[in-house]
């Protein structure tokens, strides 16, 4: 049933003003409270990004994380107690398909190089071969749902050769060949960039390691704007650091935020960002626009769009 009370949880404030989205459900029936983990038991379903234990004792009926990664919800726990959840997948292949192409364009075009140079005023052109043009490189695009298709197509508008991974091989829009899981290694062999974009779950946790890395070219980059577990990350500081790649971008880590002291920050053949590549001013409306059209599917008596459990 739809409910009567929706709670904003503070944690959002991590990506957007509570208030702002708040405000953007002012059309909607229930009435919208933005909430502490101490004032849950005032709601009947709650729009949240961090996740409590707390919350599997609330008399919530229904959750919604802003995030489209929800590996870190207790499914089975959610079940026992019948609280539904729902995800945010479908909202981000534009985003964080821009900003993969903008971390392999760092690479290929050593912008970040540059910048870093600019720092320190220093006028310092590449040696003749570092630089490449993304047109004819190619690119493995692990995952090929919302993130995977967003970098697909945008790698195949920029003239590369797109390849890509996911479990049901089927066919999909600007990708020159679907590999399934078993074939990784032959689909990341001959890839310039390995970008990854598949949920962290039992199958995907530690999927590229160091038969991975021995795998890619020594002239590959990794891109990784799924989630951190996903690589193993000594393994890939390793091929860094021995340059047994030529570099990696990282938008997550296995400890998020990345310690002061990992050596990834200090790389030069390393980008990192933040847990930043979905970030963007309109967040809170794609949010917005989900949670109200599972409102209207509940007061329908229609069931939940992304649900999880
Ligand atoms: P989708 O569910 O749309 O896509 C997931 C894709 O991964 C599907 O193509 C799926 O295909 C494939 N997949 C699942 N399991 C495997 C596997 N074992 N091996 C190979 N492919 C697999 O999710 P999204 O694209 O919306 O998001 C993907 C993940 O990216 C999220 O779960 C989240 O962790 C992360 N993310 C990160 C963001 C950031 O800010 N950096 C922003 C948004 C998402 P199939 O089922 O056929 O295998
Ligand atoms: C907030 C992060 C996801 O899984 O982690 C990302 O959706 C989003 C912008």
């Amino acid at each position: 049933h739809a409910p009567e009370t929706l709670g904003v949880h503070e944690s959002v404030g991590d990506v957007f003003p509570a208030t702002v989205f708040r405000d953007s459900l002012s059309d909607t029936d229930p009435t919208v409270r933005i909430v502490g983990t101490d004032d849950i038991d005032a709601c009947d379903a709650l729009v949240t990004f961090a996740y409590d234990d707390r919350f599997l004792d609330a008399d919530l009926d229904w959750i919604h994380s802003i995030q489209a990664g929800v590996d870190r919800f207790p499914f089975d726990d959610l079940r026992k107690r019948e609280i539904a959840l729902t995800n945010s997948t479908g909202i981000h292949g534009d985003v964080v398909g821009e900003t993969t192409m903008g971390l392999m364009l760092a690479f290929a075009r050593r912008l970040h190089v540059h910048r870093s140079n600019q720092e320190r005023s220093e006028w310092r052109q590449p040696a003749w071969d570092d630089a490449f043009p993304l047109r004819r490189a190619s690119v493995c695009v692990v995952g090929l749902g919302t993130l995977g298709q967003g970098i697909a197509t945008r790698a195949a508008a920029l003239g590369m050769d797109v390849t890509g991974v996911k479990r049901t091989p089927t066919p999909v829009d600007g990708v020159d060949e679907v590999y399934p899981p078993e074939r990784l290694h032959e689909a990341i062999a001959d890839a310039r960039f390995v970008a990854l974009a598949v949920p962290l779950t039992d199958d995907t946790e530690g999927m590229i390691g160091a038969a991975e890395f021995d795998a890619m070219r020594d002239d590959a980059y990794l891109i990784n704007v799924a989630r951190g577990p996903v690589v193993e990350q000594s393994a890939l500081v390793d091929a860094v650091e021995s340059e047994r790649i030529a570099g990696a971008g990282l938008d997550v880590f296995e400890t998020e935020p990345l310690p002061e002291d990992s050596p990834l920050w200090g790389r030069e053949n390393v980008i990192v960002t933040p847990h930043a590549a979905a970030f963007t001013d309109d967040y809170y409306e794609r949010i917005a626009t989900i949670v109200r059209e599972n409102l209207r599917r509940l007061g329908a008596g229609e069931s939940l769009t992304n649900r999880v459990v």
